[in-house]
């Protein structure tokens, strides 16, 4: 198969936050390439208030993965930070969100793409319109920048430096 741009939510708000996100760029581009990655954002916790606060960011990655391999790749990247699963949103070392892969549509049972929940986040939408701003939502069919300004997430997202290896 031919390679996609695919682009993935990081968010980590315990341990190392800095250290368990740089593992993920770490790991992603060695799968395939990082091609670029927003800055650091320090974010509000969103859906659960009672945690640290998350630093969050955006990738996006070259992928000759499908979906349910970049899936399967994600997930043993976050249990390899010893990612709890406890309860919805509750605190994590590291999460690893698919956002979009191309343009493609996937409704399965243990995956859809576009994310169904990045519409409604500063915490998503902040860091990918650092890097993409005029990409479409392939259902929405609205830019990234749309999306932003037209989302009423009143949660906050602080922009801070971008990592070393992959700055934008
Ligand atoms: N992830 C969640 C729930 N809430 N809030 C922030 N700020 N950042 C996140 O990455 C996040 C969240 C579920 O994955
Ligand atoms: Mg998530
Ligand atoms: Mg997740």
């Amino acid at each position: 198969m031919t390679s996609i741009k695919a682009y993935i939510s990081a968010g980590s708000n315990l341990g190392n936050r800095k250290a368990n996100l740089e593992y993920a760029l770490g790991e992603l581009d060695r799968s395939g390439t990082v091609l670029q990655t927003s800055s650091y954002f320090e974010t509000e916790p969103v859906g659960y208030a009672n945690q640290p606060w998350f630093l969050n960011l955006a990738i996006e990655l070259e992928t000759r993965l499908e979906p349910p391999e970049l899936l399967h790749l994600c997930v043993g990247i976050e249990d390899a930070r010893s990612r709890k699963r406890s309860f919805p949103n509750s605190p994590r070392t590291l999460d690893l969100d698919i956002l979009l892969y191309g343009d493609i549509v996937v409704r399965e049972e243990n995956l859809i793409i576009p994310h169904p929940r990045m519409t409604e986040r500063n915490f998503v939408l902040e860091p990918l319109a650092q890097i993409a701003p005029d990409l479409i939502h392939p259902i929405l069919k609205q830019s990234i920048r749309s999306l932003l300004e037209t989302c009423t997430d009143t949660s906050q997202a602080r922009r801070l430096t971008a990592p070393t290896r992959f700055r934008p």
